[in-house]
């Protein structure tokens, strides 16, 4: 037995996506040779149901691989409802119902995972000479990509020398040979901080990679809680249940039970390798890699029938704007309340590719703190970007919450109406971010900080609270009675229903 459900079981959350109409089993031959990338890559751009790939024409017969696992979907099976199923959410929920549920689990006490003797991910256990990752249908994503990639949605597992922190975060893995692999851990990421703390000792970093996780676990791996915070007891708040967990193979480390994969081994202390480049979460391919830490993997124990998640990165929505964006809005949320500040929602906007989050500020309580706009900022700034989860976005848009700010229609319309030209941008040339924000100067990139910005679209009557013009719409305009007897008559008028 393990735990059921599409939040905590991945290969219930696939069948659940199928049974919604939400996904479609590819029986046709497919190579995982770039074809499976450019159907992924389709889904992702018409919102089609997510690709199960069950007849690949590459890697042992019987793998599978599951593509846009968090893509957005047609609109009639609801268009957030494969985000929603990773934490067992119906598929009608808001993207807000989403952030506000995330927020609320991070004030929950935690739930530490549950150790359970064996489970699915153990039902074949490769060792030695065994472990060849090329048996697994390892997908080459995009034409300009520097090697195949096998963990483009699956976690690191690793744990601090002195057992006090594991860490659980999603990043990308390349092939490098038949029993490793490549990847960042950047030292501002909790992975590159733990394996740093292994680096000092002169050790090698017991290290393990998660492949078909827990939807929920998967989620919380690619969420940007505090150092400190396991996302394993983060999981189990969200989820209301314990993760069952196993140890690994080699012992120290333990994992999702009911995984699809798991990979066991090291992270080398010194050794790098040549990894990329590969189409990325904003948007481009860039020509170069870079050398990064190399995994060395010694055991590899999966489940019959494997399926290996992927996400083919580049233009949104894909899963690092529907699953990252969504857990950066959600602990940015966090922060800026925690605060005190007068905000009242967060919301990293799928099509800005996670380089922009919108913060919605609630007027009223703004008039009453005084702030001007300089200061409003200025402290926005000083919260979300001294922050670990403010360190990823380069840049903050402030607009009163009339707007519903996970409607990039009513975004744009506040930028173009509200923003005023030279003195609504206010800069930070000195706060560090993220490297990979594609318009960094060379210079940027290389003392890893500048180009961040908070953009205001609060208009000056916002500041005290008073109304300048009312927007027209049909919200507003009309008496309550009569949107009613639209409303009530919408088909009898003759028009399709509107959802
Ligand atoms: C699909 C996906 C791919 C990601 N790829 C990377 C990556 O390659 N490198 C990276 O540093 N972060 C990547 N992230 C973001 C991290 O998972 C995220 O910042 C997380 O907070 C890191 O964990 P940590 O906060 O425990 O360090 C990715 C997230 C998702 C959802
Ligand atoms: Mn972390």
């Amino acid at each position: 037995m393990t735990q059921r459900g599409s939040s905590l079981n991945f290969r219930d959350f696939v069948d659940e996506l199928l049974a919604a109409g939400d996904a479609v089993d590819v029986r046709t031959p497919v190579s995982p040779t770039l074809e499976a990338g450019a159907i992924t890559r389709r889904v992702y751009e018409t919102r089609s149901p997510a690709p199960l790939f069950s007849n690949l024409t590459e890697g042992d017969a019987g793998f599978r691989i599951l593509g846009a696992p968090a893509g957005l979907s047609p609109a009639a099976t609801g268009t957030y409802g494969r985000l929603a199923a990773h934490f067992g959410l119906p598929r009608d929920t808001t993207p807000r119902d989403i952030v506000e549920h995330l927020v609320r689990a991070m004030h929950a006490e935690p739930v530490p995972p549950k150790v359970v003797a064996s489970g699915p991910c153990k039902e074949n256990v490769l060792t030695g000479d065994a472990v060849d990752l090329t048996r697994f249908p390892v997908p080459l994503l995009h034409q300009q990509d520097g090697g195949r990639y096998f963990g483009t949605y699956g976690f690191h597992v690793v744990r601090t020398p002195d057992g006090s922190w594991t860490s659980w975060s999603v990043a990308r893995t390349m092939l490098n040979g038949p029993d490793s692999l490549v990847g960042p851990a950047m030292p501002q990421q909790h992975i590159g901080m733990i394996h740093q703390m292994w680096r000092e000792r002169g050790e090698r970093t017991p290290w393990a990679m998660v492949l078909g996780a827990p939807p929920a676990a998967l989620a919380a791996a690619g969420m940007p809680l505090p150092a400190h915070v396991g996302e394993d007891g983060y999981v189990g708040a969200l989820t209301g249940s314990p993760v069952e967990v196993v140890e690994t193979e080699a012992g120290g480390l333990f994992v999702p039970a009911n995984a699809e994969i798991v990979l066991e081994g090291w992270i080398s202390p010194d050794e790098t390798a040549p990894e990329g480049p590969m189409g990325e979460y904003h948007g481009y391919a860039f020509p170069e890699g870079r050398p990064q830490p190399v995994f060395h993997v010694e055991t590899v124990t999966h489940r019959d029938g494997a399926i290996l998640p992927v996400c083919a990165a580049g233009l949104p929505p894909e899963e690092n704007h529907t699953v990252w964006g969504t857990m950066i809005s959600a602990t940015s949320l966090d922060v800026l309340r925690s605060s005190g500040l007068p905000v009242s929602f967060a919301w990293c906007s799928y099509e800005a590719a996670t380089c922009w989050i919108v913060v919605a500020v609630d007027t009223a309580r703004l008039a009453r703190t005084g702030m001007g706009e300089r200061a409003l900022a200025d402290a926005v700034a000083d919260v979300l970007f001294g922050s670990h989860t403010g360190w990823l976005v380069p840049k903050v848009i402030l607009v009163a919450d009339d707007i519903d700010i996970t409607d990039i229609d009513q975004v744009a319309w506040a930028l173009a109406t509200r923003y005023h030209p030279g003195t609504g941008e206010y800069l930070y040339p000195d706060v560090p971010g993220i490297p990979m924000v594609p318009y960094l100067t060379d210079e940027e990139v290389r003392t890893g900080k500048g180009g961040k910005s908070v953009l205001s679209c609060l208009t000056p009557d916002q500041f005290t609270d008073s109304e300048r013009g009312v927007t027209a719409c049909f919200r507003n305009s009309y008496p309550e009675d009569l949107q009613h007897r639209v409303l009530d008559q919408w088909t009898e008028y003759g028009f399709p229903a509107v959802s």
